[in-house]
């Protein structure tokens, strides 16, 4: 059986990017082990009852009818084997639900920057503090919202479409909302799916060790734009995501500046309707 595992990798979910994708993909291979080695029996019994009782002349079949032992085996085996999976499941399921505490550089900006609340369905690690991004869904493109919002600048929140910047180390926390139609959040090496439900908030969360790119797509069809409905999210170190946060901010600043002086140039034409020649 050990040659298989390095094949397994095809058969199981994608991880490496985040703590609860881990222990997603781990629960998935434990219960793939379970499956391959009953997969393996039933089918090797099957052979070999196949083999050895083939057809022959002048053989004739025994005529079986029932096996107490064999089949209160089975159904206790069985029942034994459902009771070692729910276990499991259950023992792992709070590692994949709660975030954990960012990483000491992650840290800093998780406190600075993340909300300190916490809601039934909102979970939030030890320490209370994340980087909470509200990620919107909408035909067909998704928009992240970062935080920044009551800062005295007056700016608003700083956001960008498509591609999602992180922190590395940090724990990052969404909050996944849709502005239409159902549309589901999906990066697989960064842990499960969450939908997108018009009127609801869903929550999931993912800590990336390293810098590097995770790509996505939305997973629920919404509409005729859905194959483009891509995501990706880039994760720099800490100090790179502060500063591409203030480049937003002076993209902002200037794109707000630009408009002020059309606005003001608009406001200097005089009569009704009249505009600048070309
Ligand atoms: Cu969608």
């Amino acid at each position: 059986m050990a040659f298989l595992v390095p094949h397994l990798a095809f058969f199981t979910p994608q991880s490496g990017g985040s703590p609860n994708a881990e222990e997603i993909n781990s629960l998935y291979k434990i219960t793939l082990y379970f499956a391959l080695v009953i997969f393996v029996v039933v089918e090797g019994a099957l052979g070999y009852a196949l083999w050895r009782f083939r057809k022959r002349k002048g053989a004739v079949a025994a005529q079986i009818r029932g096996n107490t032992r064999l089949e209160l085996g089975w159904t206790i085996g069985a029942a034994l084997i459902l009771v070692i999976l729910a276990g499991l499941t259950f023992a792992k399921l709070s590692s994949i639900q709660d975030p954990s505490n960012s990483g000491p550089e992650g840290d800093r900006l998780a406190a600075q920057e993340g909300t300190l609340y916490a809601t039934a369905a909102k979970h939030l690690p030890p320490n209370g503090s994340s980087l909470n991004i509200n990620v919107i869904g909408r035909q067909f493109i998704w928009q992240f919202v970062y935080p920044g919002q009551n800062e005295p600048d007056g700016l608003g929140a700083p956001y960008s479409y498509e591609e999602l910047v992180v922190p590395t180390e940090t724990t990052v926390t969404l909050d996944v909302v849709s502005a239409d139609v159902v549309h589901s959040w999906w990066i697989p090496a960064l842990g499960g799916k969450v939908q997108a439900v018009p009127g609801y908030h869903s929550y999931t969360w993912f800590k990336i060790p390293r810098p590097g790119i995770w790509r996505g797509q939305c997973a629920n069809l919404c509409g005729r734009g859905h194959a483009r409905m891509i995501a990706t999210v880039k994760a720099v170190p800490p100090a790179q995501f502060d500063a591409w946060l203030a480049y937003q901010k002076k993209l902002i600043a200037e794109a707000n500046a630009d408009a002020q002086a059309s606005r003001a140039k608009l406001a200097q034409q005089v009569g009704a309707g009249q505009v600048e020649n070309p």
